[in-house]
Parts: structure tokens; sequence; C-alpha cells
């Protein structure tokens, strides 16, 4: 596929802005100021990356546990998130949903539920809404491998199968669900795309840590969506760099295994190949890196500056008004 300057260096802009999003996190948990506990996500940003580069205008998303980071290029203002992540009230749920409950309404992110696979059928009502409205919209939901064997995530495809609704499922397959291999719980060797066939629905598996072969496999599934013919499954083959929280002593995996896909890491190997094909410099490359880090320090200042929430606060919301 041709791509222009414009579209490479937004690619680059996102991936990266994901990255720095989830090294803050881990930052900002290590010095205590993250109530709950984190799932980071460095290393799986190029499936979100490469997915979110075929939204448009009206389309839903829901959005994972990992990488939360994934809310930003939904269009989640970047201090709410950090406002969200930190318990503050300037976040989406005033600071009492935390990091697994970024929400944006308006920008058609509708919430994540911290019990796994229940997002599925929400997406899919999402589907039947955009139906409803007569729109080529689109319903992304992103889960885990782990999560692919949960059965509401199976009445969900089924369902929208049936109903030919708008979903791209997108299954980021990092390989583990907190201690247990994918090996260990799914009987295919794609838990994502070989479950498709059983309801009728296409599927692709891409490189998870390369976002141009995950929009290209995500463009094609989109269009196909959008043209009203139905869902369809990606799969995004990855790994989880870090523990499945921060802590985590992983004594159940052979972190040698982990050392090898360092050379596969998205952000290191798009650079590569933004220099090689002279899309951009190493020094547009550091102007992008320090353009973003600031942006993220400045949400971080202003998410700090919002106050914790009140007893009181804890009765607003209740009611949609
Ligand atoms: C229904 C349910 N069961 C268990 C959990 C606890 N839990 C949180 S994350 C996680 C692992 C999920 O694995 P996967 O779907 O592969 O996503 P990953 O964490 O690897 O990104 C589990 C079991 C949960 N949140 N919800």
């Amino acid at each position: 596929m041709q791509y222009t300057a414009e579209f490479l260096t937004k690619i680059y802009r996102d991936l990266y802005s994901v990255r720095v999003f989830e090294e803050k996190q881990v930052e900002l948990y290590a010095l205590g100021k993250v109530p709950g506990h984190i799932h980071s996500g460095i290393g799986e940003e190029g499936s979100c990356t490469g997915v979110m580069a075929t939204r448009k205008e009206g389309d839903f998303v829901k959005i994972s546990h990992r990488p939360v980071g994934a809310g930003l290029l939904a269009g989640t203002p970047l201090e709410t998130m950090f406002a969200e992540l930190m318990g503050r009230v300037g976040g989406n749920a005033l600071g009492l949903g935390g990091v697994l409950h970024m929400t944006s309404l308006e920008k058609g992110m509708v919430g994540f539920s911290g019990t796994l696979g229940c997002d599925a059928p929400v997406a899919v009502g999402a589907g039947l809404t955009i139906q409803m409205n007569g729109t080529d919209n689109v319903s992304y939901v992103f889960y885990g491998d782990g999560t692919s064997n949960r059965g509401p995530v199976h009445e969900a495809m089924n369902l929208a199968a049936i109903w030919k609704l708008p979903v791209l499922f997108v299954c980021n397959n990092n390989q583990y669900a907190i201690s247990t291999p994918t090996s260990f719980s799914s009987p295919v060797p794609n838990p994502g795309a070989d479950r498709a066939a059983g309801y009728g629905m296409p599927s692709r598996v891409a490189d998870g840590t390369d976002p141009l072969s995950v929009y290209e496999a995500a463009q094609e599934l989109v269009d196909y969506i959008r043209a009203g013919n139905g869902p369809a499954v990606l799969e995004c083959k990855m790994c989880r760099m870090r523990g499945h929280f921060e802590g985590d002593q992983q004594k159940y995996r052979d972190l040698s295994v982990v050392e090898q896909w360092k050379d596969q890491d998205c952000v290191a190997k798009m650079e590569k190949y933004l220099i090689d094909n002279e899309v951009l410099t190493a020094e547009e490359i550091a102007a992008i890196r320090g353009e973003v880090a600031a942006k993220m320090d400045a949400a971080i200042a202003l998410a700090e500056q919002s106050p914790e929430p009140t007893p009181e606060d804890l009765y607003r919301n209740l009611y949609a008004e």
C-alpha cells in the first residue's frame, strides 16, 4: 500500500503518544499517584494505532484495560485521562472510576467494564444503534486473548452476525491472560480470528507490532463492515512486555522470550521504517518525541491541579439529567 508522508507521520505521532501515555502510567504508579493498580500496555500500541486510523466521526469505541492509552486516539482529552487515572475530579468519572473506566460519550467512547468480556455485548448494542440510525459507522471493541474465551463475547458475536451489525471485534493476542498462556485456554492457535468462522464472519490476523500491518487488515474489514455486510474479527499478535500488573514477578514465564520480542518493538520498528524510507529524519523524529513528551507533562500537571473527589461527589452522576 502507498502512504502519504502526512499519514505516516500521523501514525507515528499516535503510536508514540500511546507509548508515552503507557510509560507515564507506570511512572505515576511508581510514585504512588495512582489509586488501585494499572496494566501496562507497553509494546502493544501498534494495534490500537492501526485500528483507530480507520475510525471516522460517529463511530463507537470500547477500549480495554491494556493499552488504556488507546483512549486518547478515540479523542479523550489527555488531561481528562490523567485526572481519572490519578483519581481527580477532572477525570471523566470524577476520578471515582479510575484507570479502568475511561469514557468519553461525546467522542463515542462507550466506557469499559471491569468484568472482562461484558464489553462485547455493549459494543453490539452500539452496533444496533448505528444500524437503526442508518449510517455507515462502526462499533469497535478491543479485548484480549484470555477474554476471547468468555461466554458474553461469543453471544455478542452470534447476535452481531445474525443481525449483520457493524461491529469490529479486535482481539489483542499478547500470549497471556495473567499467568495463563493462550495455548492453555484456547483450542485454536488464533483465539480471535479462528473463532470468526463459527459465526460466518471474515477475519484477519495482523502483526500487532506493526501499525501499518494492522491498519491494512483493519481497513479491509472496516470497508466490508461499512458496506453493510455485518461484523468481522481482527486479531493482532504481540507480546505483553511487562507483568500483568506492576510488581508481577512473572514466575510463570520464561522472560528470555520477552527479551527476544524487544527486537519487534513497534515504536523502534516504525522509526526505522520512517528513516529508511526517507519519510522523516532522526531529527524530525526527535522533535515529535519532544512535542509529545511536553504535551503529556502539561496534561499531567493540569490533572494534578484537579482536586480529589469529596464524599458528596459519590452522589453526583447517579442519574442522567
Ligand atoms: C470476568 C473477569 N474475570 C477475571 C477478571 C480478572 N482479570 C483481569 S485482567 C485478566 C486477564 C485477561 O487476559 P486477556 O484478556 O488476555 O488480556 P490481557 O490482560 O492479557 O491484556 C483477568 C483474568 C476480570 N476482570 N473479569
